[in-house]
């Protein structure tokens, strides 16, 4: 069942998924009591304490409240997106506690959604985190690493039509100094977005590896697509919470994840809510 009216249904070929972002971000507007806002955050697993750190939460609104973003599929828990001063600027950041991933089949419009609408309320950066598994066995759980290109391996775009867009320094460097700046040692690397929801076996890792990537995930990269059409500068941060399959002989566990997550994530936060007010 969805609440939307049709207009609004992305799901439905014949619906604008720009206009329905713009629709988005009116209501957040008026929800939010903000005209517009500055920068936009997607918090990926690990990365929840980023946004508490950032500042002072001015609002806070399930993201079911707000056109497109209906999870029908998705019983119990919801999103939030939070609009939170940016230290003590008048800036005023977007973050989404929750994203959208490709795998839950409600289409890539779906996945990119946040992104857009983040556009049209006025963002001129995204910052776009995740949980990945990593290629390089001396980032052990727990380790950030900037997302320096990527590599999508979804067979899909979130353009539709003739939409010929370069992304060519898609991962603003300009950004990535930035976070140099608040963390000198912070490595990079390149991200492979694989369909999921299962985790790569060893093969797919050992090609992920051929092909030039370092970090594997679920995530980020259809989004950074839509970004960079939508404008937006780009930054990627990785939390490699798992060595990818075959890397090291630990099979992967979900609870392992998420721990190594809980325990890497004050420091990223900080981290992140300090690069956030330098940009
Ligand atoms: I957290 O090892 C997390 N997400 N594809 N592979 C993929 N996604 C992930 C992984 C991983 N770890």
């Amino acid at each position: 069942m969805t609440t939307e009216p049709a207009h609004l249904d992305l799901a439905d070929p014949a619906t604008d998924p720009f206009a329905v972002a713009q629709a988005a971000a009116e209501r957040l507007a008026e929800l939010t009591g903000a005209e517009r806002h500055d920068v936009a955050l997607v918090l990926g697993s690990g990365w929840a304490p980023a946004g508490d750190l950032l500042g002072e939460t001015l609002a806070e609104i399930p993201s079911t409240d707000l056109p497109g973003f209906s999870a029908a599929a998705v019983v119990g828990h919801h999103g939030v997106v939070r609009s939170v001063r940016i230290g003590d600027t008048d800036r005023r950041a977007l973050v989404f506690g929750s994203r959208t991933h490709f795998y839950e089949g409600r289409g890539v419009r779906a996945v990119v959604h946040g992104v857009r609408t983040a556009a049209r309320a006025g963002c001129s950066t995204v910052v776009l985190t995740n949980g990945c598994g990593g290629l390089n066995p001396s980032w052990t759980p727990g380790t950030p690493v900037l997302i320096s290109d990527h590599i999508n391996l979804t067979a899909s775009s979130p353009l539709e039509g003739a939409t010929f867009v370069d992304l060519t320094d898609l991962y603003s460097s300009r950004l990535r100094d930035l976070c140099r700046e608040v963390e000198p040692d912070l490595d990079e690397g390149v991200y492979v977005q694989f369909r999921g929801p299962h985790y790569e076996t060893p093969a797919e890792v050992r090609m992920a590896k051929t092909i030039g990537g370092d970090l594997v995930g679920m995530s980020t990269a259809l989004e950074a697509i839509a970004a960079r059409h939508a404008g937006l500068e780009v930054l990627g941060i990785s939390l490699v919470t798992n060595l990818a399959a075959g890397i090291s002989d630990q099979p992967l566990d979900h609870a392992e994840v998420i721990e190594a997550g809980r325990a890497a994530a004050q420091r990223c936060g900080r981290m992140l809510a300090d690069v956030v007010k330098k940009i």
